[in-house]
């Protein structure tokens, strides 16, 4: 399925060996060759050789109270033998509304589905609004989501606050690798950098972006800092986190421009929990990003601008600041629904 701006696999975690919790060695093995990985291409899997293109969810109905389903995400790091339960993905997140409709664990009722879903990776409960015109879920649509050619259905995304301390260092402003920062996570991990201060204008391309060996070295720098400020793995190899994400001036009337190194290559657009993340760095006076946003008014979404257009985020806040409810709008849309053949386990003789 597509879900938002990122592309992977849907499994109930009743079709995996391992079910949602079991033996990690064994699910990640099992994910890296239904994926493809490790390999760049990813040519002999489902995966798109981005990390992008190159996710699992994994759905299972909940036991926890007021919640329907319990979504483990996994980030499969396309060229490392890596999988990664280190962060969350709201892109995705707005496939599981639909696949857990399609797949029975709830049922529709009415003509707009609410399914409510635990985030297993952070522990935030996210509300989706499905379209199920006459009971049956719809892809079809007229909303349209920058990153994403054409329109589909609406899936509305309500994320309550994270459970995790907004500022995971406990400062407003660190110096990392010589750089002032904000390390500030709102269900993602990420670490707001001016643009200017890395020596860029922050409106480049990702590929520009990528290309450019001393920035990606600086950001490189930053970010195993930030590892170990943040309290996070600190290899960074075995790990999709933090985010690095590079602010400047917006440039088509919205709040700030961005850039995310996530946290290697460069998001063509920008996650929705990590929009979340830079949404509420904007709304909290002291952040790096605080400094260079121009703040909507009170109760109109904040526009953040993207490599392919901008993301709206609806954002409420407590009085001291903080980020008590965040909307946005993404589509999904099934792409196919059928049996995945994964490469059979490597013998210890290949490996
Ligand atoms: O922040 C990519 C994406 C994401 C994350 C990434 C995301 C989110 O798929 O909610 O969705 O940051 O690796 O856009």
């Amino acid at each position: 399925m597509r879900g938002g701006t990122s592309r992977g696999a849907f499994l109930l975690a009743d079709d995996l060996p391992v079910g949602l919790s079991g033996d990690t060695v064994e699910r990640d093995d099992l994910l890296l060759r239904i994926m493809g990985g490790p390999d760049a291409l990813q040519v002999d899997g489902l995966g798109g050789g981005h990390p992008l293109t190159s996710k699992v969810a994994v759905v299972a109905t909940s036991a926890t109270e007021d919640v329907d389903v319990d979504y483990l995400f996994l980030q499969v790091v396309p060229d490392l033998q890596v999988v990664t339960t280190a962060q969350p993905c709201g892109n995705m997140l707005a496939g599981v509304g639909p696949f857990a409709i399609e797949r029975g664990l709830v049922q529709a009722s009415g003509d707009v589905t609410e399914v409510r879903v635990r985030m297993v990776n952070t522990g935030t409960v996210a509300t989706l609004r499905v379209q199920t015109p006459g009971g049956v879920v719809t892809y079809d649509g007229d909303t349209a989501i920058s990153g994403v050619p054409g329109t589909a259905a609406p899936v509305e995304v309500v994320l309550a606050p994270s459970p995790h301390p907004l500022l995971p260092t406990g400062h407003l402003v660190d110096t990392l690798a010589g750089v002032e920062v904000t390390c500030i996570d709102n269900g993602m991990p990420c670490v707001l950098v001016r643009a200017a201060d890395l020596g860029v204008d922050g409106t480049e391309r990702p590929e520009q972006l990528e290309d450019d060996a001393a920035l990606t070295e600086r950001v490189r720098a930053i970010r195993a800092e930030a590892l170990t400020a943040m309290g996070l793995d600190p290899n960074p190899d075995a790990t999709s986190v933090p985010k690095i994400v590079l602010l400047s001036a917006p440039q088509d009337g919205g709040v700030l421009s961005t850039r995310s190194f996530i946290p290697v290559r460069v998001h063509r657009s920008i996650g929705v929990v990590a929009a979340a993340t830079v949404a509420a760095g904007a709304a909290f006076p002291g952040t790096v990003a605080h400094d260079l946003a121009k703040l909507p008014p009170t109760g109109e979404p904040m526009r953040l601008e993207h490599p392919t257009g901008f993301l709206a985020v609806g954002v409420e806040t407590d009085p001291h600041g903080h980020v008590t409810r965040t909307a946005v709008v993404r589509t999904a849309r099934m792409i196919l629904d059928g049996v995945v053949h994964p490469r059979p386990p490597r013998t210890t003789k290949e490996s």
